[in-house]
């Protein structure tokens, strides 16, 4: 089994590469990814020497480049993790969004149809749904509710899977959708709202909370999400679309008041800023069909996972200050400095 996994030098792609080979150790993964400010080669370190992983720097637009791989591979599977994530740098700019999340989306699926798969699968999000009311607590995202998008990056991933629909039902591709909730966990980039509120609490600076801090957010451990990949590649039914949600619905402000208390900082730290333009109030998956179909459950409690990713920021910190010390600077200065 040969997979290529797009997108594996960032967050939840790096754990799903480090998940798939350790429990399937005679599969070949390869990493395709172009390394923009989100991917870190230091993440995939420990498995650079693993003979069964190789990894490519190429962009999932250059479609020559994305050809030529799958002419040396022959992959089984794809696994299109790879994408534009921040939502805040989608409404500063939203053209390279709609580049890699639609358009290399369809490159990868033209090689698919090109030289055969047995399976692809896309990595999309909750946030294709839009947001929900937080005075109606009963209502929840199924695989039904209809696409209804907020921002410019939760518009290119919806965009991105109608393609992914139209060219199964056009070309009889063999695909899979999954839409997760937020994921958090280790190699989460820092300009996210866990980890920025780790990494700035660690350093004393003001933790900026956006609006009142009352939106709502379903937290899942990227562990959860990538067992649940897992299950959908391999045993998930062709054309259909899978949620995956971890039932753990939290405020913002209860998240960040929860990293202030295991840091041991002031809540004093917390500073109201203003609000993200088309801000979503209230994401929250109803995960019953892949539980009933896949036999998935999310397995870590949040408090015991928020514990341990907090222990990781503090056991990583090579990791991270690599990451602010560059680029990032200048990315939190215009985001945060006037807010
Ligand atoms: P990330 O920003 O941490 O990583 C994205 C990776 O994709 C990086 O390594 C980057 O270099 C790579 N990449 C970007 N453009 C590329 C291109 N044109 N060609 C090749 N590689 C490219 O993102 P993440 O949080 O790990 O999210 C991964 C996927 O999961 C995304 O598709 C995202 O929409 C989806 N998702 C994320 C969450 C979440 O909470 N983070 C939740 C649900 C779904
Ligand atoms: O500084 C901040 N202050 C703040 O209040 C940041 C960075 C965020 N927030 C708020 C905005 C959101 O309500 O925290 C919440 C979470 O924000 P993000 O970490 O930016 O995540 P979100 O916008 O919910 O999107 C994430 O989940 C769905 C991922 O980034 C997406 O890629 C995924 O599809």
């Amino acid at each position: 089994m040969t997979i290529i996994v797009t997108g594996g030098a960032g967050f939840i792609g790096s754990n799903f590469i480090f998940h798939m080979l350790n429990k399937y150790p005679d599969y070949r993964i390869i990493c395709l990814d172009c390394l923009t400010y989100a991917g870190n080669l230091s993440t995939l370190a420990k498995v650079m020497d693993n003979p069964n992983f190789r990894f490519v720097k190429a962009s999932i637009t250059d479609r020559e480049a994305v050809y030529k791989l799958f002419e040396e591979e022959h992959p089984d599977m794809i696994v299109n993790f790879a994408a534009e994530s921040h939502v805040d740098r989608s409404i500063e700019n939203p053209e390279v969004f709609l580049d890699t999340n639609i358009k290399g989306t369809a490159v990868l699926m033209d090689a698919c149809r090109k030289y055969g798969i047995t399976r692809y699968h896309q990595v999309s999000t909750d946030e294709v749904y839009g947001d929900l009311p937080l005075d109606r607590p009963d209502l929840f995202f199924t695989e039904e509710t209809p696409i209804h998008t907020s921002s410019p990056y939760s518009s290119s991933k919806a965009g991105a899977d109608l393609l992914v629909q139209a060219y199964h039902r056009t070309y009889g591709l063999p695909v899979t959708i999954s839409r997760c909730s937020n994921n958090y966990g280790p190699y989460h980039f820092p300009e996210k709202l866990i980890p920025l509120m780790i990494i700035n609490a660690l350093h004393d600076k003001p933790l900026p909370v956006y609006g009142k801090g009352e939106n709502v957010r379903d937290w899942l451990y990227v562990e959860d999400h990538c067992k649940a990949i897992d299950l959908i590649i391999h045993n998930g039914r062709v054309g259909e679309v899978y949620n995956i949600g971890g039932h753990n619905e939290m405020t913002n402000i209860d998240i960040v008041k929860i990293i202030c208390r295991e840091l041991g900082k002031p809540e004093s730290l917390i500073t109201y800023v203003a609000d993200r333009k088309g801000h979503d109030m209230r994401y929250a998956i109803d995960p019953t069909k892949i539980h009933n179909e896949l036999g998935w459950l999310p397995e870590t409690k949040f408090a015991n996972g928020i514990k341990k990713t907090i222990q990781w920021y503090l056991d990583h910190k090579e990791w991270w200050e690599t990451i602010i010390s560059g680029e990032y600077e200048n990315y939190y200065e215009k985001m945060y400095g006037n807010r």
